[in-house]
């Protein structure tokens, strides 16, 4: 046995020498220690020995594996070294332009953004913006939520250490930041900044103290809007919004305004919609969206006379949209990153 093992080590290491890439490799491989191998056929007859011989012929196989494993690896380091060289080898023209980087797409929510904001430029509507950290007094006292309000408990956010001393928040020199829980700030820079008439909507990340699941994150995106002018109504609050609806989910879509309260709209209501292109959603009553028509004491404190002025506010989850869009089950895919999910909204 030892003799047979030698000889079997020692015709292994002969072959090698003439093994060059990686499919003679591979049969080498093969006809060594494959199924029907020469070593795997000695290995096999140790069922055959005798109890006391087993130990000993035991250890002369293990050394001829060692042995075999050890030929092996060298011969697998020479096939690659052997590989590369012939890469490296190849005629390279340094001068011909580099291959295309593979060309991206949208993020699926900014996708939806630009499909929400055209639908409302169409009817007039200018984008506007305003920052994410915020002071307090535009988050939630102008918009007639102060400090002890119950409404100011669902929107809990992050507030910063530092306090900003402000020039146009009227009420106080020193504001507490914060980072903002909903768009509805904007309404109040616009508000101050723009003379009515004016139709804008604001997109923009929000930030609350959200536990995170399938249908919230603590940080997501809204887009808000709002409509400042003479005589404002109701009616042009459904209009526009059965317009929106329409053109994002198709003509067979329906809106319904159901009452609700928000601070800084009167009388305020959330708005559901029901589609029959909605995938397993179809046909079913879906919350999107807080909508109003914006509330006296707010225009008052943002220096609008509300004898004269009116309008009509609504606030969306970019996120909630884009899922009832693309018929997407959990809010955190659009965070990860994952390409296999992006790649789908090419
Ligand atoms: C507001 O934030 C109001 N500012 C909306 C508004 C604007 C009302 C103007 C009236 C006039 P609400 O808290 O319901 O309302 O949030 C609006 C939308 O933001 C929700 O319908 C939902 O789609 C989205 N949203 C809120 N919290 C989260 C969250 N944690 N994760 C994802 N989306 C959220």
């Amino acid at each position: 046995m030892q003799q047979q093992l030698a000889q079997l080590v020692a015709t292994a290491r002969q072959e090698s020498a003439s093994v060059t890439t990686r499919a003679e490799l591979e049969a080498f491989k093969a006809r060594v220690v494959g199924p029907h191998g020469s070593l795997t056929q000695v290995m096999k007859g140790m069922a055959t020995l005798s109890k006391e011989d087993r130990p000993v012929v035991g250890k002369l196989i293990n050394e001829a594996k060692k042995a075999v494993e050890e030929i092996l690896a060298a011969l697998l380091q020479k096939v690659e070294d052997a590989e590369i060289a012939s890469a490296l080898s190849a005629p390279l023209d340094p001068t011909l332009p580099s291959p295309d980087a593979p060309a991206g797409n949208l993020h699926p929510l900014s996708r939806t953004r630009e499909r929400i904001l055209n639908s409302f430029r169409k009817l007039g509507f200018t984008v506007a913006e305003g920052p994410e950290v915020e002071t307090e007094w535009y988050c939630f006292d102008a918009l007639n939520t102060p400090g002890d309000h119950p409404a100011r408990d669902m929107q809990d956010t992050l507030y910063l250490p530092k306090t900003f001393r402000s020039a146009d928040a009227p009420r106080r020199q020193e504001e507490a930041m914060l980072l903002r829980t909903h768009t509805s700030s904007v309404q109040v820079r616009t508000m101050l900044s723009r003379r009515p008439p004016f139709r804008i909507v604001a997109p923009g990340r929000c930030f609350r103290r959200d536990a995170v699941d399938a249908t919230h994150s603590a940080n997501f995106h809204q887009v808000e809007g709002l409509w400042i002018d003479r005589g404002v109504t109701l009616a042009d609050l459904r209009g526009v919004l059965d317009f929106f609806v329409k053109e994002t989910f198709g003509a067979d879509a329906e809106i319904r305004l159901r009452p609700s309260f928000f601070p800084f709209t009167e009388p305020s209501f959330e708005m559901d919609l029901r589609s029959p292109n909605l995938g397993r959603l179809s046909n079913r009553w879906l919350e999107i969206m807080g909508c109003g028509l914006v509330d006296p004491k707010v225009l008052e404190l943002c220096g609008l006379d509300p004898q004269e002025w009116s309008g009509l506010a609504f606030g969306l989850g970019l996120e909630r949209i884009a899922m009832l869009v693309h018929g997407i089950d959990d809010i955190r895919h659009f965070y990860q990153n994952d390409v296999r999910f992006l790649r789908q909204f090419a």
